[in-house]
């Protein structure tokens, strides 16, 4: 029997749903999902299998006009990852259509659609009606060339099968990419600070989620099975960390134990997650911060 495997990259604008057809495809919770924007830093490997094909899903961090440093090494990471797929998936959300930004990605849509399959997923269908979803299509088929048009809810599921099987027919042949049981390619420090990170942008207000980050600093076997995991939360302002920390530590509190009861399930075992929190002001213009997240420094440039 032939095998096939390759990249898929799903891009679009910030809050899409492209975590959460990731994880939906992946058939596990690989990458962090928030109603904030801007969520997704890095590009995060999933790795689904639908028959003899291996799909290895790139979220891609949301596109948008960048800003600061961080902005613009995402947007880079996320342009990237389209460049260097088999497939390359825009999604669309049905309830906003064809806004200043999805205007946008289809100007630069064209540059990494050489060489590559380009389709198209109108995602959040559960939010509108069918005609609104027809106008939307075909307004989006005019201005690209799309290889195929899905209709999906990534959150409920809809079309989200359709699509796999034909994402596997699209991919070249040629051995898996991955072991048979592997769903992520990230390493297991990184998911966990990702983990810590979703709890705290889900908690915290207004700008403070997008002016922190997470490293995992040290993660250590114990010989009952269990793990100690320490993690640094930065932030950039003194400010910030009273916030962080919240009345008598609560808040810190509240997400240490979100955070470490996810990691038990997804680890299947006993944590213990230890959470500091430290002002570090230009941690936005370090180097090493970047490259914790997976990204490039210099693309911030
Ligand atoms: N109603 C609805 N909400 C969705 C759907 N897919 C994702 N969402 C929500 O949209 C928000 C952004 O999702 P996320 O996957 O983080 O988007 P990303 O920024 O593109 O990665 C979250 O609150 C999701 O729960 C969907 O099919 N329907
Ligand atoms: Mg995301």
């Amino acid at each position: 029997m032939t095998t096939r495997a390759g990249f898929v990259a799903l891009i679009g604008e910030p809050n899409a749903g492209k975590s959460t057809l990731l994880n939906r495809m992946v058939g596990a919770k690989v990458s962090i999902v928030t109603h904030k924007v801007q969520t997704t830093r890095a590009r995060i490997r999933g790795v689904a299998l639908e028959g003899e094909a291996q799909i290895v899903f790139v979220d891609t961090p949301g596109l948008f006009r960048p800003r600061r440093r961080l902005d613009r090494a995402m947007v880079a990471a996320a342009w990237s990852g389209a460049a260097d797929a088999d497939v390359v998936v825009l999604m669309v959300e049905a309830h906003r259509g064809v806004t200043e930004g999805v205007e946008r990605i289809l100007e630069t849509l064209p540059e990494v659609a050489t060489g590559r399959t380009v389709a198209l997923a109108i995602n959040k269908i559960d939010r509108v009606e069918a005609p609104v979803l027809l106008g939307l299509s075909r307004d989006l088929n005019e201005r690209f060339e799309f290889a195929q048009t899905f209709m999906i809810s990534a959150e409920r599921g809809h079309g989200v099968d359709v699509m796999r099987r034909w994402l596997a027919g699209q991919l070249p042949e040629g051995p898996w990419l991955y072991p048979e049981d592997q769903i992520a390619d990230l390493p297991m420090r990184m998911i966990a600070a990702e983990m810590t990170r979703e709890k705290l942008t889900l908690r915290l207000h207004q700008e403070i989620p997008y002016q922190l980050t997470v490293e995992t600093e040290a993660w250590e076997e114990r010989k009952d099975g269990s793990a100690r995991v320490d993690q640094i939360v930065y932030v950039s302002r003194d400010g910030h960390k009273g916030i962080v920390l919240g009345n008598k530590g609560e808040t810190i509190k509240a997400v240490s134990k979100a955070a470490r009861e996810e990691l038990e399930e997804f680890m299947g075992r006993r944590i213990h997650l230890f959470l500091q929190v430290k002002v570090r002001e230009n941690w936005l213009d370090e180097a090493e911060r970047y490259s914790e997240m997976g990204l490039n420094f210099k693309d911030g440039n």
